[in-house]
């Protein structure tokens, strides 16, 4: 049976990991980052942790925290990653819904406040081999539209089977260095990028946090390729018209990946004048990894995403789910997708599972798309305004509006994402008050303590009501209708 990361097991000396925007980054190579992962393997051990158990890992994008994350994959652990910045309630949901048996952190203090964790160690041992089986790899939190985060568990063979499928759409091999400040508890910075770079046998230079500046700098010297959300690649544009110090990095990196959310023609034509080549976009979504990916060989497809991966099935369907045949770039229906890479489940939610995922093994995304001839897939929106897309980060209206119907002053609330040069979208909070309006700083700084910054509106806007139809539903869209006019 095939490895997992198969360079691993060589453990040469050639860079698999670099961390930090300055002149001397701290590197892993694939020998230390080996020899440190069997370490903190052999450590999980002498804890009692057998394979198959869950632990999590406060994912900040220090070195100890890939150790941690390596070490778990090649030990059969379950790695729960955790976002250094989740609240209070969001933490307490997951650390109940997922009940690991050991929280590990590179610096414990850090985290003090939240939950105890374990200093990652740095020891070495040999690593056990990972080959490609069915076991789970990873528990991704992601919202919904309503509701606390699901748990996704995915599992070697979802990772390896959708790498596989990347690393042949963009030409991916061990002589590629990607560049990137995503965070390590999604799957765009997670799979992709450090599971990605150690498939193939490469290397990520993970810069800490998103610099345009670093960002080109690190590809003018040896970066290959970005991984960005639209977000960083919009920044990066303001940053770099007008600048000719940025030029040399953007022109001499061979790919630039956008993903996460869509990104504007609009962002396209502009990086491409910058850049010369142009952004390389792909699709997915945690249950299902990387659906779809414009291919590196050809020129960039502003307004698309390309054509299912290899090993990925895609079909478009209807509200009665019946598939729709038409590659006319017109007609309108929900991707639905098969294949190795579709998770093996949310954790401890069967029902959840069976509303996203039928008998056959299609999973229905929630996207809405067209395809065109050549079977190029454009998304164009989604089935549910419940669902958000900030910054790249999925926030579900329910999860939001349930904590700020916490406050006593708010008797009614409806969240909405609206849109956003900057962000994609923009969450903003329509509230009817009970008695005298709260401050809407209070309101914004409770969703960011309990649940994440990340969720926190960036707007309150009081209302005497909200807009509902004769069922007595919120009607949303009206009320994004109301704050652009
Ligand atoms: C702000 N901050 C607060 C706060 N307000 N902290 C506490 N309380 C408050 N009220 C903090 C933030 O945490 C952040 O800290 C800083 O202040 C700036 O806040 P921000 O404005 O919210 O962040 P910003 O810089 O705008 O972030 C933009 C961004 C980020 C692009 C860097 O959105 C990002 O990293 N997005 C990536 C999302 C992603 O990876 N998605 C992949 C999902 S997987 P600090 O210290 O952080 O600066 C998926 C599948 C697929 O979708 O297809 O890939
Ligand atoms: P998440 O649950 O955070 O993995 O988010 C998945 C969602 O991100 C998908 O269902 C899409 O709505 C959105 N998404 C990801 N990539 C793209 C893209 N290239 N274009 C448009 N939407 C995207």
């Amino acid at each position: 049976m095939s490895l997992l990361f198969p360079r691993l097991a060589f453990a040469d000396d050639a860079p698999a990991y670099r961390y930090g925007a300055d002149a001397e980054p701290e590197v892993l190579t694939h020998r230390s980052l080996a020899r440190l992962a069997g370490g903190h393997a052999a450590r999980c051990r002498e804890l009692g942790l057998t394979p198959g158990t869950r632990v999590a890992v406060w994912a900040t994008p220090e070195p100890a925290t890939i150790v941690a994350l390596v070490g778990h994959a090649l030990a059969g652990l379950v790695s729960v990653p955790l976002n250094p910045k989740l609240g209070s309630k969001e933490l307490a949901h997951i650390l109940e819904d997922a009940a690991p048996k050991a929280v590990f952190a590179a610096d414990p203090s850090a985290f003090a406040d939240r939950a105890a964790a374990t200093r990652i160690e740095s020891t070495e041992a040999t690593p056990p081999e990972r080959s490609v089986d069915d076991e789970p790899l990873l528990v991704l939190y992601t919202s919904g539209t309503t509701g606390a985060p699901k748990g996704a568990v995915i599992t070697a063979r979802n990772v390896a089977a959708n790498l596989d499928g990347l690393a042949d759409r963009w030409g991916w091999t061990d002589g590629d260095v990607v560049v990137h400040a995503l965070p390590l508890f999604h799957v765009h910075g997670l799979v992709l990028g450090l599971f990605g770079s150690l498939r193939v046998g490469g290397a990520l230079h993970h810069l800490g946090r998103f610099d345009p500046e670093a960002a080109c700098h690190v590809l003018a010297a040896d970066g290959t390729m970005l991984f960005a959300v639209p977000t960083m690649l919009h920044r990066l544009a303001d940053a770099a018209e007008g600048d000719v110090t940025f030029l040399p990095g953007l022109r001499s990196a061979r790919l630039l990946v956008s993903g996460s959310a869509g990104l504007p023609v609009r962002e396209h034509r502009r990086l491409e004048k910058l850049s010369g080549r142009g952004v390389h976009e792909r699709y997915g979504l945690t249950e299902t990894l990387i659906n779809c990916g414009v291919s590196a060989f050809g020129d960039p497809q502003p307004g698309y995403v390309g054509p299912p991966l290899p090993g990925v099935e895609l079909k478009l369907v209807d509200d009665e789910r019946r598939t729709l045949d038409a590659h006319d770039d017109e007609t309108l229906g929900e991707v639905a997708v098969r294949g190795a890479s579709v998770f093996a489940g949310y954790l401890n939610r069967p029902e959840a599972t069976a509303a996203v995922r039928d008998d056959e093994g299609w999973f229905y995304t929630g996207d809405l798309a067209a395809r065109r001839a050549d079977g190029a897939i454009r998304i164009v929106g989604r089935r549910s305004v419940d669902l958000i897309k900030t910054g790249g980060y999925k926030v579900g209206a329910g999860e939001v509006e349930a904590c700020l119907l916490e406050d006593p002053a708010v008797a009614e609330v409806a969240v909405v994402g609206e849109p956003d040069d900057d962000l994609g979208q923009r969450i903003v909070a329509y509230v009817v008050c009970r008695g005298d309006a709260p401050d809407p700083d209070a309101l914004i700084q409770r969703v960011a303590d309990e649940l994440t910054p990340h969720k926190r509106p960036r707007a309150v806007v009081f209302v005497e009501a909200l807009p509902r139809n004769a069922m007595g539903k919120v009607q949303k869209k009206r009320l994004t209708k109301r704050s652009e006019g």
